[in-house]
Order: structure tokens, then sequence, then C-alpha cells
């Protein structure tokens, strides 16, 4: 029977080209995004003979044209665990625990993903997938009619559970059951504009935190973004209002000159029609966003980051209708001005991680070498390029989760990690992502060295 069986990573890009024509769909502003990013990303590395030889080494073409993540948000612990099983059929995990309540949204979040280096090249799709605590849902009548409109909700149905624990018995899905599944499972996360409660309770719970009416008001957890990758974000940022787009004026992470971890900028979806129980009303649930994704750090180089990031947001906090943006986007520049910004001084200072590969040279070579990194490096017989950065922000999360909620000031009422209960409602723990990176750090060295013996 296993020779039927299709490999999961083929199964995960079916799934993430499926939920992409599904949203271009739902959304056509996603659609012209898609073009927008694919024009620059082509004429980038056109102009950059340099880039397109090292993207092919490890992160090729192909595979940033397919790349994206998407962001859903559910509303219960079995919907997390469950969550986990789907994804797992097509091998993505949960990787790493992202607390939004320190930024005053009350949700806890994961991202499933593929985690190792062969994975990631054939299909890098991840979900940021966040839970909602209806425990921090202050007002105990409204916390209880969440809890009960939650408890009672089924967002996968028959069909998707009995594949899932097909695929589980038997190690996979053949081909038709595999096409089953991705019907299914796409259907998850679709759209639905029938909410199911009454506009009164919609209005009231909204204007305690829109997020939790967007979780506990609608059938399912429709797919909110699903994020292209660009290889120049202030390039589409600039052509996006060309296009009728009006992106956020601030570009979240790093500053332009900085080359790690993960830019990103939103735009607000429009304001969509919804019935509740037949009574017209209206939702702004979905929207739009992009990312450029440079090295990842290693828990130093984070510290770091995180310290600068922080001396900026003493100084000036981005404002929610972008009128300090010019002013937060220089302060970011200035301060930023004090890290590392080559990938050589990340490499000597221990910052960030890197991949190794044998240069021409070294594949012609015959001789003997010290087999040490360092020299191979100085005697141009190895080069590396930085490990591409794979996971989330939370403090660029707290500012997409913002850009949907345009007139919700975010308070500061609850500040509560909870990785225990979070990982309890997940069934398992999640894996550490600077443990991913050492591990695909560590065998390319060894696979380098090992052609030296
Ligand atoms: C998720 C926001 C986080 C990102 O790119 O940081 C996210 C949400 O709004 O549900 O997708
Ligand atoms: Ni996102």
């Amino acid at each position: 029977m296993s020779e039927n069986l299709i490999p999961p990573h083929k199964i995960r890009t079916r799934f993430s080209r499926a939920m992409s024509l599904m949203y271009r769909e739902e959304v056509p502003a996603y659609g012209t995004l898609l073009d927008m990013v694919r024009d620059v990303n082509m004429s980038v590395l056109e102009n950059d003979p340099e880039l397109k030889k090292k993207l092919s080494e490890s992160d090729n073409l192909e595979r940033i044209t397919e790349e994206r993540h998407g962001a859903i948000r559910i509303g219960k612990a079995e919907e997390l665990a469950t969550m986990s099983r789907l994804f797992g059929v097509m091998n993505m995990k949960a990787v790493s625990y992202y607390d939004l309540t320190q930024a005053g949204v009350p949700v806890h979040s994961t991202c499933f993903r593929p985690i190792d280096g062969d994975e990631l090249s054939k299909s890098p799709f991840r979900v940021f997938t966040s839970l909602l605590r209806t425990e921090l849902i202050t007002d105990p009548e409204l916390r209880k009619k969440c809890e009960a409109i939650l408890e009672i909700r089924d967002i996968f149905g028959d069909e998707l559970r009995y594949l899932i624990d097909k695929a589980e018995k038997q190690g996979g899905l053949d081909d038709e059951d595999s096409d089953t599944f991705i019907v299914e499972a796409t259907h998850v996360f679709k759209w639905h504009e029938d909410a199911v409660v009454d506009k009164d309770f919609y209005l009231q719970l909204k204007a305690i935190d829109p997020r939790a009416a967007d979780i506990v008001c609608f059938k399912g957890p429709h797919i909110n973004h699903l994020t292209p990758r660009t290889l120049d974000i202030d390039e589409v940022q600039r052509q996006m209002p060309l296009h009728g787009i009006n992106p956020k004026n601030v570009i979240e992470g790093p500053p332009q000159s900085c080359p790690v971890l993960l830019r990103q900028t939103s735009f607000k979806a429009l304001t969509e029609p919804v019935k509740f129980h037949g009574v017209e009303g209206e939702h702004t649930a979905r929207f739009g966003e992009i990312e450029q994704r440079s090295a990842a750090l290693r828990p130093e180089g984070r510290s770091l980051y995180d310290e600068f990031l922080n001396k900026v947001r003493e100084t000036i906090i981005p404002a929610i209708d972008g009128s300090n943006a010019d002013e937060y986007m220089q302060v970011l520049e200035d301060t930023f001005k004090a890290f590392p910004s080559t990938y050589e001084e990340m490499r000597k200072e221990n910052l960030a991680y890197f991949q190794y590969f044998l240069t021409e040279k070294g594949k012609n070579h015959h001789g003997t070498v010290t087999r040490n990194i360092n020299n191979l490096i100085r005697d141009g017989l190895v080069d590396y390029i930085p490990i591409v950065y794979e996971d989330f922000l939370p403090v660029s999360a707290a500012g997409i989760f913002s850009s949907n909620a345009s007139d919700h000031e975010t308070k500061d009422l609850f500040k509560s990690s909870s990785q225990e209960e979070f990982e309890k409602a997940l069934g398992h723990e999640v894996l550490s992502e600077f443990d991913l990176y050492e591990a695909i750090e560590k065998n390319s060295i060894a696979k380098v060295l090992g052609y030296f013996r």
C-alpha cells in the first residue's frame, strides 16, 4: 500500500496553491499583489546576477515564487489539537510560541511549517495560528457566551477528521484521498458571510476586542491573509498605491539597511458585507501583507535586535493612522546604525546562522587542507550564505493584528504568557526555532568538511 502514498510535501504544495487560488477569488487585491511581487522579484534578480547565483544555492527562485504564509485564528483547545494533526499530514510542525498579550491581543500563537532544509526548499508554506484566550475576556457573561458558541462548533467535519485519522494510521494518503483532503482542508479556511451570532452580540464583543469578535462570531477560521515573499519590500510598498492598494506607512521589523529576520507591511482589506441572522452588517476581516525575509539570528543576535527595537519604541511608537510614519522609519534607521550590517560581521560576531557550501575552487581542489571552516573560507574553498528566517516576530505580528482593527487602540489590559497552557491545548510541545536553524547550520558544515577528508 505504501508505494501509493503521496509525499507530504506534494500535498503541502497542492494545498498552498489551492489556498492561494481561493484567496485570490475572495480578495482580488491579493491577486494584484501577487502579480506585483512576481514582477518586482524578477527585476531584482535581473539587476543582480550575483544574488541570483547565490539564491540558486539553496533558496531558489521557484521556491520564492511559490512562497507564502497564511494566518488563521481559532477558538478552542480541541481546534488547535486537530489543526496540529491536519498540518501534520503535510509535514508542518508547530514552531515557537508567540505571546500576543504583550501587545494587548488576547491570543497566543504558533507557526505550523516544514522544518528541515530539504522540505523547506520543496515547499515552504507556513500558517501563523492563533488561539483565542477566552479567559482574558473579563466580562463573565460575555465570556460564557463566547465559550458556549465555540463549544458546539465543528470547523473540520467528519470527512476531514476521517482522512486525518487515516493518514496517521497508514503514514500518508494516496492520490485520491489527498485530493479530497485538500478540498476539505481548504474549505475549513473559507470565508462565510453568514455570522453565527446576532448583530448586537457582535458589536458588543467587537467593542471589547475586534479579534475576539472575528474568531467567535463566524463559522470557521477564515484565512485572514496570505503573504507572498518579495525580494524588495520597499519597491513593492512604493508601487502599491499605483495599483490602487494603500499599505500601512510603516514597514514592521528591521530597517532597510539591516538584512536580518523579517520585514513586513500590510494593507487593510475592504470592509465586507455580513449577515447577522439575516440582518445586514459589515466586518473587516481580511487584509493583505507582503514580506521580505533575511538572515535568521542566533539567540545573541536576536537579543541584540530586540534591544535595538525596544530602544526605537521607547522613542516613538508608530501611530495607527500612520501620521508619524516618516519619523518612525527615520528613528528605526538611525537606531539600527550600530547593528552589524554585513553578513561577514554577523558571522564573526556569532549573531546569525549560516549555510556553508563548496565554491568552484573547493570542488576542484585535490590536495590536503586543514579541515577548519574559517581556513577553508579564507582560502576560497568554501563560501556561505545566511540561513533564511522562517519564523515570525511578535512585535511585527502585533502591528499586523492591529492593521485589521483600525479603530481599536491597543489596551494594556493583560499580559500573561502561558506557553504551558498553549502546549496543553496543542497536545504536545512546540519546537524551538533556534534548534532548527542550528541543525541546518551544523549539517551544512558537516557536509562541507566531509568533502575534504
Ligand atoms: C496574525 C498576525 C501575524 C504575521 O505575519 O506576523 C502574522 C493575524 O492577524 O491573525 O501573520
Ligand atoms: Ni502575516
